[in-house]
């Protein structure tokens, strides 16, 4: 069972995806990766929401670049969460995708992550499943004091430099 949907608007957008899938991998979260666009195939899109919900997802994480209307389209076809995570490409690297992915209507939010912010939907995507799982919730957990570690490591290697 997939706990995850990632829709990317192109498979232009895989590369930069790529760090969202290794999060959830480190994490052990099952995920389900496709390709489907809101403009070029929107009943595609349409059909991958409700079969997936069908499966099990909980969580829908949808990466597109330039008029980013992806994750919005996918918000209006469910209640599970979505998270936004708007890709830099065209001549505007990623502002247009940020503001076409955040500027939702009333009662339909997508919870937007960064430009180029696919490790952040991993760790969103995670903490949202955790609220009921335990043993999710001690990963993340984990991570952190893992991240905690490095930094404090990295920043007694640079004082030993000054
Ligand atoms: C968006 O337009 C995609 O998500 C991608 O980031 C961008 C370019 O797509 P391609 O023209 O490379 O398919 O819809």
């Amino acid at each position: 069972m997939a706990a995850v949907t990632i829709i990317m608007g192109s498979a232009s957008d895989e590369e930069k995806v790529a760090p969202c899938t290794q999060v959830l991998k480190s994490l052990g979260i099952d995920f389900y990766l496709t390709v489907s666009s809101a403009h070029r195939t929107p009943k595609r899109t349409a059909e991958i929401v409700a079969e997936q919900e069908k499966l099990g997802t909980k969580v829908f994480i949808c990466a597109a670049g330039m008029a980013a209307h992806l994750a919005g389209v996918v918000a209006s076809q469910t209640l599970c969460p979505v998270i936004g995570v708007p890709v830099a490409s065209g001549s505007l690297q990623g502002l247009d995708a940020l503001f076409s992915t955040v500027q939702m209507p009333t009662g339909f939010p997508v919870a937007t992550v960064a430009i180029g912010g696919a490790k952040n939907a991993a760790f969103l995507a995670a903490q949202i499943l955790a609220i009921n799982d335990v043993a999710l919730r001690e990963k993340l957990i984990q991570k952190r004091e893992s991240m905690a570690i490095e930094v404090a490591n990295i920043g007694d290697e640079l004082a030993k430099k000054y």
